[in-house]
């Protein structure tokens, strides 16, 4: 683990779909290594390929399940498929996400899948630093498509939408999802949205409740594109072809209206923006300028912006 690996031929080995070199790879990135650097450099010029899937709900609403699905519906067109499941609150990956590669486990011996679970907290840059690195790794392996699931807590939900071309936000009877959405802001950030678990009684009165909010906010048809709800039952596959037919849909659109580059544009200020504040940060905590400047605060001798003043003056060593 602690070797440093020859990153060219981890690279090409990844490029031509080797999935221990991939594996690898993510884990550079996971681990924040040092020859990230190299490694981002090498895969620059086969960035952009993969095109990316955001699913997001609250627990225990079908996500991994649907993600199980769509796979099978994508593989079902020829498609390659990667699947990051990144889980923002645990510090380790494995242990919680253990169950969702259970429910993966159909496509556990398919080498026209990857599928990786990945790990942000505790890591200095989280999500938004990690997850397109990631990306990168997946899209330059060949990846026609990247599926990228998180839970919809907090801020996951809302970073997960930045970093997609398409955010499907998934829903289910019985949840009391209706008002939540309202609540989660997550009418802003769907593109899609999927009533899961449509075997339940109630599935209806969601879609119902998502219409009238809708029509209500209408936020996206002076846009050209309009917010489709469809019905599934993830854990019989059904419903996931047509839900691929609209990503698919949906992914025309973002093209003929320009919007799919704004956002690959603007994803990649987020990015740059995280990289930069992320060593900004590493470089200050190393510097040692900042504890003596903590004491001064403490003493009351200068003012929290005087300090920061002093230590943005001089850039950190
Ligand atoms: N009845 C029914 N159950 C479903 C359906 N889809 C998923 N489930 C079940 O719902 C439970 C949760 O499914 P997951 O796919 O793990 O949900 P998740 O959103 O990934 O959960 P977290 O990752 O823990 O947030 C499992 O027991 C699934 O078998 C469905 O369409 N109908
Ligand atoms: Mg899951």
């Amino acid at each position: 683990m602690t070797l440093s690996p020859d990153v060219p031929d981890l690279v090409a080995r990844a490029e031509s779909g080797e999935a221990r070199a991939v594996a690898r790879l993510i884990s550079l990135v996971e681990d924040a290594s040092p020859s990230l650097r190299e490694v981002m450099q090498l895969l620059a010029p086969r960035a952009g390929h993969a095109r990316v899937i955001g699913l997001t709900g609250s627990p225990g609403v079908g996500k991994s399940t649907s993600t199980n699905a769509l796979v099978s519906a994508y593989r079902a067109r020829g498609m390659k498929v990667g699947v990051l499941a990144i889980d923002p609150s645990s510090p380790f990956s494995g242990g919680a996400l253990l169950g969702d590669r259970v429910r993966m486990q159909d496509h556990a011996t398919d080498d026209g899948v990857f599928i990786r679970s990945m790990a942000t907290r505790g890591h200095l840059g989280g999500l938004s630093w990690a997850t397109p690195q990631a990306l990168r790794v997946l899209s330059a392996a060949g990846c026609d498509v990247v599926l990228i699931e998180t839970v919809g807590v907090g801020q996951a939900e809302v970073e997960i939408a930045s970093l997609a071309d398409t955010t499907l936000v998934l829903l289910a009877p019985g949840m009391g999802d209706g008002i939540q959405a309202a609540k989660a802001g997550i009418l802003e950030i769907a593109d899609l949205f999927v009533v899961n678990k449509a075997d339940r009684e109630g599935a209806d009165t969601v879609v119902r409740d998502l219409r009238s909010m809708l029509s209500l906010g209408d936020r996206r048809t002076d846009q050209g594109w309009r917010v489709p709800i469809l019905k599934t039952v993830a854990s019989r596959g059904e419903g996931a072809a047509e839900v691929v037919e609209e990503i698919e849909r949906h992914g025309a659109w973002l093209e003929s209206s320009g919007e799919l580059s704004r956002r690959r544009q603007r994803r990649a200020a987020d990015e740059i923006e995280a990289i930069a504040l992320t060593s900004l940060r590493v470089d200050l905590r190393g510097d040692g300028r900042l504890e003596p400047l903590a004491a001064r605060v403490v003493a009351g001798e200068i003012d929290p912006y005087a300090a920061a003043d002093e230590l943005m003056a001089q850039p950190p060593r």
